[in-house]
């Protein structure tokens, strides 16, 4: 019977010299590491045969919150090859969000930082976690203490395309986060497709510069370039001027809008400086076309943008080399997310669910091989998401034009995207309703020159009470992930309502729009 495990198709792709650099950390304190394939070959299988020597039940979650380094992605390709499913989690989740998750995902393993072990562990235990280890970016900690007691040597387990092999939790509407499931053969089909849309060389040399408990980082990058066994010049953390400086080593780059708007403010991007890069890829969040156009202005280079969703991996891209599809076009277009992937599916419907016409907007929906398997023991949620033919509502809205070009206009899902990462109004005013004094808020998504859009908060006080903004912003960042705090709070009397009396939060925007400009 053949094998599905997504670990066994990238290893298979790791080149003929396993002696060969895979990865070489750069930028930061942890700068200067190499790592062969070899090196990512043995060491993912000691924590394989860790993982299996603790006998845990087909398809455990293991939960991971540490710093990115080397090893973390050496855990990752360990879970897979083990055959238990991957549990990524932002470092920037505090305890109120962690015990969310490992509640609702009951793992069997924890991974968590030094530092956080004291707290982290608690919260596991309770909810019947057995095994809570460390890991650091300097490669200490227990995780890598007990593999080394283990064996070089594993056996990738037998793993259908449908089997699970990592959850991404992704905020709900309502507030509540989802665990998004996707299969082994969700992300094998899209990392073939990537390589072949994208026209990956065997030259290639990739610049890793995004965290790796999102679907960009994790799985564009991380599988672009392991299957194709093209070696990765790894940052920890992003920082402009290091990445600027690699580009005459490096042939592709991978970042969301903010990265691009950080590296247009370094004097050294040049054309000279970029000349042996072959493409810059950007996605998470729309591009402005003012950095669109003055990155191609700057380094002669443009941009190929694409989206996609932690539910469906990639669906669309902009053409390279040319899309025979599309009339052999191969211009990548600003403003636009290019073609729908090929074996994907992509249609723009109407409120009623009928197919609109060329150019006109309307919800995009998605289905094919990279679709998700659904959410999380939600399996109402799950079958709301779907069509009754099988395809994924993905919340956003655009159009088509006559030539094939998506373009992404707006979301009926209320969410903010700020530097790549999403922000739910609901669950900051979730969070803010239940302070004292509080009658009501509205937290609204306005332009920002860095993160691209930032929330705003608009607070109103009850009858009586006196309500502090700044205090309200400690208070929510005692609570969520500092990426989710409003950059702005305001009290106001009232909030604008329609005649339904639902808070019109358009005008809040409009309103509010300037705040950063
Ligand atoms: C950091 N801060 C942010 C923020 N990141 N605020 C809003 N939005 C963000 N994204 C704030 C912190 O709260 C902190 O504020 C201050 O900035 C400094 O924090 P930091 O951690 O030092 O920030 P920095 O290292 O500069 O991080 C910025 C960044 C990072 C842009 C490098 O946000 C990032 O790596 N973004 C990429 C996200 C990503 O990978 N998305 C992919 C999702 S997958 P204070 O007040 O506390 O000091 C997906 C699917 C798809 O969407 O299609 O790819
Ligand atoms: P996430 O849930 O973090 O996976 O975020 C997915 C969402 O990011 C999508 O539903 C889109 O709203 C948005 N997104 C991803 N890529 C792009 C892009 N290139 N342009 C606009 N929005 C994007």
């Amino acid at each position: 019977m053949d094998n599905h495990n997504l670990f066994a198709a990238l290893r298979a792709a790791f080149p003929a010299d396993l002696d060969a650099t895979a990865v070489e950390t750069v930028g930061g304190e942890h700068a200067g590491l190499r790592y062969s394939w070899r090196d990512l070959d043995r060491a993912s299988a000691m924590l394989a045969n860790l993982l299996d020597s603790l006998q845990l039940p087909a398809g455990s979650r293991i939960a991971v919150q540490v710093d990115k380094s080397v090893e973390a992605l050496m855990l990752y390709l360990a879970t897979l090859r083990a055959g238990h499913v991957f549990l990524p989690l932002n470092t920037a989740y505090q305890a109120g969000e962690i015990e969310y998750f490992v509640g609702n995902a009951e793992p069997a393993v924890v991974v968590c930082s030094k530092a956080n072990f004291g707290w982290v562990s608690k919260i596991a235990f309770k909810a019947g976690t057995r095994h809570v280890f460390t890991l650091d970016e300097d490669r200490s900690g227990t995780l890598l203490d007990r593999a080394a007691h283990h064996s070089d040597v594993h056996t990738p387990a037998l793993r259908q395309a449908d089997d699970l092999a990592v959850i991404i939790y992704t905020s709900g509407t309502t507030g509540r986060s989802k665990g998004a499931m996707l299969s082994h053969g969700n992300m094998l089909s899209n990392a073939q497709v990537l390589r072949q849309y994208w026209g990956w060389r065997p030259d290639d040399v990739l610049i890793h510069a995004l965290p790796i408990f999102h679907v960009h980082g994790l799985f564009v990058a991380i599988h672009g370039a392991l299957i194709n066994g093209s070696p990765m010049l790894w940052l920890n953390r992003f920082d402009p001027r290091a990445t600027v400086a690699l580009f005459p080593r490096a042939t592709v780059f991978m970042g969301v809008p903010t990265l691009y708007v950080r590296m247009l403010a370094e004097p050294g991007l040049t054309k000279q400086q970029a000349a042996h890069m072959r493409l810059f890829i950007s996605g998470s969040a729309p591009l402005l076309i003012e950095t669109f156009d003055e990155w191609k202005q700057r380094t002669g280079q443009t941009i190929l943008e694409r989206y996609g969703m932690s539910e469906t991996v990639m669906i669309t891209s902009n053409p390279y080399p040319a899309d025979p599809r599309f009339g052999g076009q191969d211009e990548r277009r600003g403003g636009t997310v290019g073609f729908v992937l090929p074996g994907v599916e992509l249609r723009v419907v109407d409120d009623a669910g009928a197919p609109m016409p060329v150019d006109e907007i309307g919800g995009i929906q998605v289905r094919g091989p990279n679709v998700f398997k659904g959410y999380w023991r939600m399996p109402e949620k799950t079958a709301e998401e779907f069509t009754a033919d099988g395809f994924f509502k993905t919340g956003d809205v655009g159009r088509i034009d006559a030539r094939g070009y998506v373009s992404i206009v707006g979301r009926s899902k209320d969410l903010i995207i700020s530097g790549g990462y999403n922000v739910y109004p609901a669950e900051i005013e979730g969070c803010i309703n239940e302070m004292a004094g509080v009658a009501e808020s509205a937290v609204v998504g306005v332009p920002h020159p860095d993160f691209g859009e930032v929330g705003v908060a608009v607070v109103i006080a009850k009858p009586g009470a006196s309500l502090d903004a700044n205090q309200i912003l400690a208070a929510l960042k005692a609570r969520l992930a500092n990426f989710k705090i409003p950059k702005r709070c305001v009290v106001v009397p009232e909030l604008p309502r329609n005649t339904m009396g639902k808070v019109q939060k358009n005008l809040l925007r409009d309103q509010y729009k300037a705040s950063f400009a």
